[in-house]
């Protein structure tokens, strides 16, 4: 019998949701485990002592435990829309700014109590330099890399919307009007519903 790919998962994880849209966009059959991350399974610490989410283990049993890896595995096999773009470094660039930098302010902002040396507004202001960064980049285009979506689109948004959720009402009152509308079309995609569904 055909062993599937199983996927250990949190769902609001932006790191397992990114994974996930590449699985769905390269119409890969997996098994999806949702795993409490406050109550680790052994057989998952067991596959991946990092214990970080999404851990993908694949057909053959290779363990793969990083997002991007998960979304390269996924699209190398189909890629119908492109979403690998032909100059990928651009996009690296991008993604790591936000998996390094931003994802650091971010958690900041988010749990500004926990981090008392600052306000979460200052948190926050330092989480707009990639906001701002991004919104220029969609002045000129309807994403971030070319008029379609694409890997660096579907790699940061989780993250954005992340932001966008510990205050609703500054974001949508800010200037960001071009993020805004490119984080709004990228929520309401039936590929992002599909992938939220609860199991
Ligand atoms: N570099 C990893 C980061 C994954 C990550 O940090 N995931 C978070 C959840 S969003 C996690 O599992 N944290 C461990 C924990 O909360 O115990 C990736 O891209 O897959």
């Amino acid at each position: 019998m055909l062993v599937r790919p199983r996927l250990y998962t949190y769902r609001r994880c932006p790191f397992a949701i990114r994974s996930r849209l590449a699985l769905y966009q390269a119409k890969i059959d997996y098994e999806s485990i949702e795993i409490s991350l406050k109550d680790k399974p052994s057989d998952f610490l067991a596959l991946s002592p990092k214990g970080t989410v999404p851990v993908l283990v694949d057909n053959n049993g290779i363990v793969i435990e990083e997002s991007l890896e998960i979304m390269f595995w996924a699209l190398d096999k189909y890629d119908p829309d492109h979403w690998i773009l032909n100059d990928n470094n651009f996009s690296q660039e991008l993604i790591n700014e936000n998996d390094f930098n931003f994802k650091k302010n971010l958690d900041q902002y988010k749990y500004a109590d926990r981090f008392p040396e600052h306000s979460k507004e200052y948190y926050r202001s330092q989480c707009e330099v990639f906001l701002n960064l991004l919104n220029e980049k969609l002045k000129s285009k309807n994403y971030l890399m070319a008029e379609r979506i694409s890997l660096a689109d579907v790699a940061i948004f989780p993250f954005i919307r992340q932001f966008y959720l510990v205050d609703e009402e500054w974001f949508l009152n800010s200037k960001y009007q071009e993020l805004k509308k490119w984080l709004q079309s990228l929520l309401e995609s039936q590929m992002f519903k599909d992938v939220m569904k609860k199991n």
